[in-house]
């Protein structure tokens, strides 16, 4: 199977401020980081409408963009895999955009989500993926968790039917995350958000994009996070990245920490098929400049490229084929006197499988 690489242009377009500090490294047209990518060898990405199109720009304005964006994307082969929204950086939203506690505010963040929409069907987008970043709270005195998902639901159905009515070809993905910027999300992990979906009115129009740097926000495993949404069938889109445990959001380059759960997520997806874009949501380091974000995006894939060759040898070495067979067979019948109760305890040869996972990822065997 061929693999798309994608990256999120805000990624790339991303100038290394914080907040303790301000960019490192000058602005970067979104066109021009189309071009970069495609020189790169990256055939897709993603975007917030607004990356291209500034909020606030007219129709004419809007359409002149989107016209050049398409020009640059048939000039180079790149196809965008996903669109969303970055309201959340517009005051007007920071106390929520779907579940804020003002119906003016509320319709606002439905206007911006659908000319969001408009614009990613305009660019071919056939997924519309939404982080609500300011979906949350710190003071939960203010609102009930129970109006803001209900809230969440009666805007996640106005956006669906939206799409529908529209005759858009285009389906809706919830993106979660467990804190950061709010003091805690609503959409939190993949659990919550399966488990929400299931109470639209068209559960089957929405699915779920996991971010590896979200799940380790949450204390989760990622790869565990991925497995239940592949398993509902509910892996629309996904996020790589690397992060590590009890810090902020530091969205390192897919590679930059964690290369065991890294691992095991593109074990998941490659022994499972999966066909979507493998999109890259990371920040370059903010010591990075211009010229390096590009080794960022040739690390990423790469990252990406030697785990993948990894599955490959961890599939193929023969000490690992033979204990992965004889644990398979302790699955039937006829092996199980040999367990308890009765027989003598089983061996799990796990210790010596997990040191193989070690060996294979440090290139010594
Ligand atoms: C935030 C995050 C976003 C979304 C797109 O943590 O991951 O970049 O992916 O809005
Ligand atoms: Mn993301």
């Amino acid at each position: 199977m061929k693999r798309t690489f994608s990256f999120g242009l805000w990624t790339i377009m991303h100038r290394g401020g914080d907040p303790f500090g301000a960019p490192t490294r000058g602005p970067r047209d979104p066109l021009d980081a189309i071009s970069g990518l495609a020189a790169h060898g990256v055939q897709a990405f993603e975007l917030h409408a607004e990356d291209l199109i500034p909020w606030g720009s007219r129709l004419a304005e809007r359409d002149d963009l989107i016209r050049k964006a398409r020009r640059r994307m048939e000039d180079t082969g790149v196809v965008c895999v996903a669109c969303g929204s970055d309201m959340f950086v517009d005051p007007v939203f920071k106390d929520g955009g779907m579940v804020s506690n003002e119906a003016r505010v509320r319709s606002l963040a439905i206007e911006r989500y659908t000319a969001a929409i408009d614009v990613g069907h305009l660019l071919g987008a056939p997924l519309f993926n939404i982080w609500g970043g300011r979906d949350g709270a710190e003071v939960d005195a203010g609102r009930s968790p129970i109006d803001a998902l209900k809230r969440l639901r009666d805007g996640f159905n106005a956006l669906a039917d939206y799409i529908a009515r529209q005759g858009y070809a285009m389906r809706l993905s919830i993106e979660p995350k467990p804190n950061e910027p709010r003091g805690d999300l609503y959409l939190s992990t993949v659990g919550h958000v399966l488990g929400f979906i299931a109470t639209l009115d068209h559960p089957e129009r929405v699915g779920v994009v996991p971010e590896l740097a979200h799940a380790a926000l949450a204390g989760l495993n990622p790869a565990h996070e991925v497995a239940h949404a592949l398993y509902a069938g509910k892996l629309f889109g996904i996020h790589l990245n690397a992060q590590r445990p009890l810090r902020f959001d530091q969205d390192l380059r897919f590679g930059g920490a964690n290369l065991k759960d890294g691992f095991f997520v593109v074990k998941l997806l490659e022994e499972e098929d999966w066909p979507g874009p493998r999109t890259f949501d990371a920040r370059p380091y903010r010591t990075t400049d211009e010229q390096g974000v590009w080794v960022f995006v040739e690390g990423c894939i790469r990252a990406y490229q030697i785990l993948a060759e990894k599955v490959r040898q961890f599939r193929d070495d023969p000490e690992v084929r033979q204990i992965l067979q004889d644990i398979k067979r302790w699955d039937t019948a006829e092996v199980d006197e040999a367990a308890e109760p009765g027989g003598a305890p089983r061996v799990f040869p796990y210790e010596r499988l997990d040191h193989l996972v070690l060996e294979i990822l440090m290139g010594t065997r």
